[in-house]
């Protein structure tokens, strides 16, 4: 009785052995290589020519400083459903005002020397930005 049990085990063991060395094949199969990476870094379309612009939203100069070369034009936009204004004057060293501006309307200023121009909004004086021309 005995005898036969031990026998039974011992064909068990190497069945199971058998098995194992049929699975040892798949562990040795090499990676799959990776597929070749998408292209993701494709620039947008350009959009219209790359001119200085300004936009107005929620009481902000966006951005509040750009800097522009000499002879460049900056285009201020007001985005928001009520007027501002974009204003350099008194002891600015280059004075311009757009008086009130509505939604969507724009205020075109051209920098023709080298400088810091600080601007404002006469409406809401804590609106303030910077246009750094050189
Ligand atoms: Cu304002």
């Amino acid at each position: 009785m005995n005898r036969i049990l031990s026998t039974s085990v011992l064909t068990l063991a190497v069945l199971a052995a058998a098995a194992c060395s049929g699975s040892d094949d798949a562990a040795d199969t090499p990676p799959a290589t990776e597929p070749p990476s998408a292209v993701t870094d494709a620039a947008p379309a350009d959009g219209p020519a790359n001119a200085p612009a300004v936009g107005i939203s929620s009481s902000r100069f966006d951005p509040t400083e750009i800097a522009v070369a000499v002879g460049e034009t900056v285009t201020f936009t007001n985005n928001d459903p009520f007027a501002h204004t974009v204003t350099a004057r008194d002891d600015a060293a280059f004075q311009f005002d757009s008086g009130n501006l509505g939604q969507d309307e724009t205020f075109d200023v051209e920098f023709a020397e080298a400088g810091t121009y600080d601007y404002f909004c006469q409406i809401h004086p804590t609106m303030r930005a910077t246009v750094v021309v050189g």
